[in-house]
């Protein structure tokens, strides 16, 4: 008899409910099917082919099942492992470790945290952690993907974790910058099906507008209209719609009154960016403009979400700052159908407060060698990794890799290869032997999301109906496979420093418990109620205000003093894009048959049209340069180059082309699948090192890069 085990989903933000139907017990115990789990109290039946075949990753053969240490030459290509046991593995990585701090201090040893730590709560906390107590360097994918919300919500509300999220459920006017919620299914939102969620505002007569280079998946006539913006230039367009709001005399100046500081040097920012200076450059007319903010200010109610497509561009924070004020001077802002803090069974907000500096929200700017730099929830800009082992002064010696893939997923490669091998000790923590892990010197064998148990604390904060699931492991990690949160806790045991696996009964979701008492939950109990959703009170809009901000008398900063330099970059962007217009500008593709890199291993997801990453360009430009449909193209940018294929594509507004990351697996033999289909790394193209990232946030400049096409 098979059995069902509740779990849900851990590759996405929705966190899909699913039921696993399970053969066996203990050690034996196989996965026979996954479904979506219909009765989920949070998710109700949701999810997407990617979690429901997920058994496809925890059964491929391509998967790190041992610990492997390296036994040929560091950079040479393939790599050669052998199997090694986990007490021999650890203390060798522990002494080295040790040697490595001796020699050369602290700094030495360097972590990188990739995305998927972020949806294992024992990983979330030990990983940081870690390094923490290691006073090591760090680096965190976050650098590629969000950091400019931590760095942008820190400034105006005095925390990084205050992420208003739209209250899609009863807005009537949504405007959706730079994501796809059809393929991508949002980001600091974490919301099943979030495309029923933008069809139910059209049918209640409401709109939805989608900011964005391409008429994704996500426009259709039941789900939105399409704004045909030109790429990295969000930050003028959000400027021009404040500043005409302000004309239109809609500012709520009451709300400004009782929770605004620095208004007036809001209203002189955006006053320099009227919409008749900024259509050209964002390439959408002045009347266009006009209307979309006279619409957003006179609507019952507005809401307003962005995501990697404007976090990458140049000036991510300064976005999500005017992001904040669209919604804080319209008055929507803590109010239904608005923007809204959704606490859930804790008031996060709360935590990144206490983790700012000298608890103000000022930023500790550091002299280095690559300039002057900030960390951003402590980490460095992930594009001066290859830079830091490099170093002549204060080189990394040892770098942990955990659930990333540096080598493929940021600028940078060429760098990166001939750093790794200069490293006297690489160590991969992951479930697939990766890009990155051909230069490791050891690499470890994680168990996945189906073999751990885990807490969805990733989504506190940013569930518009909020749920919270312990779910328990649904089979025992297989083979050799082990968990995040043990590897290192035994690195810290044999470095002799305190460590979770001294306590008697350790428990890797402590954390959690202590968020689960302020709602009368505890772990005990979840784990009672048999790995059951459990549902959570919504809270009240206004609890935006009572508990969300966190600046002195819960003002927000409507002109952060901060972003004094960046205000002034932001005029000299302004003049260059001017200058730049008319040449062909690249952004990123999100499909639904890749997960960033690590998807690249499942057989199903190579469909035909899929077996690699073409690059997106619109018929008229392909025209004027002379291409058709398949021919292949040298790609040139200021960064690098790289050869690939075209694909027509009238969803492109003309002049931006589009690629999908995550590819370039020829020297990936780990990977047998994804080798035999490589594509190309299209993050060759984009700037690494000193200069190509967000001085306020450390997020890298990966949309809006200006390329060049020739036929080859
Ligand atoms: N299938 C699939 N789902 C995923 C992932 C995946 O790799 N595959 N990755 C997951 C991860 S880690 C994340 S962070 C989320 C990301 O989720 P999203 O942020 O929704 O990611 P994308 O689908 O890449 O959407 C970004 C959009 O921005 C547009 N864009 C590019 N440049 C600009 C610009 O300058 N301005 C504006 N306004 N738009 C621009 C692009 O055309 C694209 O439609 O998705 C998650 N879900
Ligand atoms: N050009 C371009 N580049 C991009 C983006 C883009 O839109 N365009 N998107 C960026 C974004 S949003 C992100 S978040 C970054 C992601 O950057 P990374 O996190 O560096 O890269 P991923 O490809 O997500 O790699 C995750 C790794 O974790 C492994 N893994 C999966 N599950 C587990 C687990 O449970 N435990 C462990 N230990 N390992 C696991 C996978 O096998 C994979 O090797 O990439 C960024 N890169
Ligand atoms: S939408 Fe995301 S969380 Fe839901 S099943 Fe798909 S991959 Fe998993
Ligand atoms: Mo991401």
């Amino acid at each position: 008899m098979n059995r069902s085990v509740k779990t849900y989903c851990r590759i996405c933000e929705p966190a899909c409910g699913l039921q696993a139907e399970v053969r066996g017990e203990g050690a034996d115990a196989e996965i026979v099917r996954i479904v979506p789990d219909k009765d989920h109290a949070g998710t109700r039946g949701f999810a997407c082919h990617k979690g429901l075949k997920f058994n496809e990753v925890h059964t491929d053969p391509g998967r790190l099942n041992y610990p492997l240490k390296r036994t040929n030459r560091k950079g040479q290509l393939p790599a050669a492992f052998l199997e090694t046991d986990w007490d021999s593995a650890l203390r060798d990585i522990a002494e080295k470790l040790r040697t490595i701090r001796l020699q050369y201090g602290d700094s030495a040893v360097a972590g990188f945290m990739g995305n998927p730590t972020a949806f294992s709560a024992s990983a979330a906390r030990a990983v940081p952690a870690f390094f923490k107590k290691l006073k090591s360097r760090f680096f965190s994918s976050a650098t590629q993907d969000c950091s400019n919300k931590f760095a942008g919500s820190e400034a105006v509300f005095g925390t990084s974790n205050l992420h208003p999220t739209p209250d899609l459920d009863h807005t009537h006017l949504f405007l959706c910058l730079g994501e796809n919620p059809k393929v991508s299914h949002m980001s600091f939102m974490s919301l099943a099906d979030p495309v029923a969620a933008l069809r139910a505002i059209v049918a209640r007569g409401g709109r939805v507008l989608h900011i964005n280079p391409r008429r994704t998946e996500s426009v259709t006539p039941a789900t939105g209209e399409w704004v045909a913006i030109q790429p990295d230039t969000d930050l003028y367009f959000l400027a021009a719609l404040i500043h005409e709001i302000d004309q239109l005399g809609r500012f709520d100046e009451a709300l400004l009154q009782q929770y605004g500081s620095n208004v007036q040097q809001l209203r002189d920012f955006v006053s320099q960016y009227p919409a008749s200076r900024v259509a050209g450059v964002c390439g959408i007319s002045a009347a266009a403009i006009e209307k979309i903010a006279a619409d957003f200010s006179s609507a019952e109610s507005a809401s307003v979400h962005m995501s990697t497509g404007v976090n990458m561009g140049r000036q991510g924070t300064l976005c999500y700052w005017l992001l904040h004020m669209l919604s804080l001077v319209s008055g929507n802002l803590g109010r239904k159908g608005g923007n809204v803090y959704s606490p859930g069974l804790f008031p996060t907000a709360r935590f990144g407060r206490a983790r700012l500096e000298n608890d103000t929200a000022t930023i500790r700017w550091q002299e280095t060698e690559f300039g002057t730099l900030r960390e951003v929830l402590g980490a460095l800009p992930g594009n001066l990794l290859p830079d830091y082992i490099a170093s002549r002064q204060e080189p990394i010696r040892a770098l942990i890799v955990i659930a990333g893939n540096p080598l493929l997923s940021m600028a940078g490669e060429e760098a990166m290869r001939r750093a790794f091998p200069q490293l006297e000790l690489l160590v991969v923590l992951d479930i697939y032997r990766n890009a990155t892990a051909e230069y490791a010197d050891y690499l470890l064998p994680m168990a996945d999301w189906l073999e751990r148990e885990d807490i969805n604390t990733l989504g506190l904060g940013f569930q518009p109906r909020p749920w919270v699931q312990l779910a328990p492991a649904v089979v025992p990690p297989k083979f050799q496979r082990r968990s995040e949160w043990w590897t290192l806790a035994r690195i810290e045991q044999l470095l002799g420093l305190p460590s979770l696996l001294d306590d008697e009964y350790p428990e890797p979701l402590a954390d959690a418990d202590r968020l689960l008492a302020a709602s009368g939950l505890s772990l005990e109990a979840l784990r009672q109620s048999g790995g059951e959703a459990v549902a959570v009170a919504p809270a009240a809009p206004e609890t935006l205000f009572s508990q969300g901000t966190q600046l002195p008398e819960r003002r927000i900063d409507c002109c952060p003093p901060a972003f004094a330099d960046a205000l002034v970059r932001s005029e000299a962007l302004f003049e260059e894009l001017q200058c730049s217009m008319g040449g062909l500008k690249l952004v990123n593709l999100r499909t639904h048959y890749m997960h960033n890199s690590w998807m690249q291993n499942i057989e199903r997801l190579k469909r035909p049209n899929q077996l690699t990453n073409p690059l997106h360009i619109s018929p008229d430009d392909a025209a004027a340069l002379n291409l058709c449909s398949g021919d292949a193209v040298h790609i040139r940018s200021d960064h690098g180059e790289l050869q690939a294929t075209i694909h027509l594509d009238e969803t492109l507004r003309p002049g931006v082309v589009a690629m999908s990351h995550g590819w370039g697996n020829q020297q990936t033999p780990g990977m047998a699948v994804a080798r035999r289909h490589p594509g190309v790394n299209v993050n060759r193209l984009l700037p690494a090192g000193p200069g190509s990232f967000e001085p306020l946030s450390n997020q890298a400049h990966m949309t809006g890069v200006s390329v060049e096409l020739s036929a080859v």
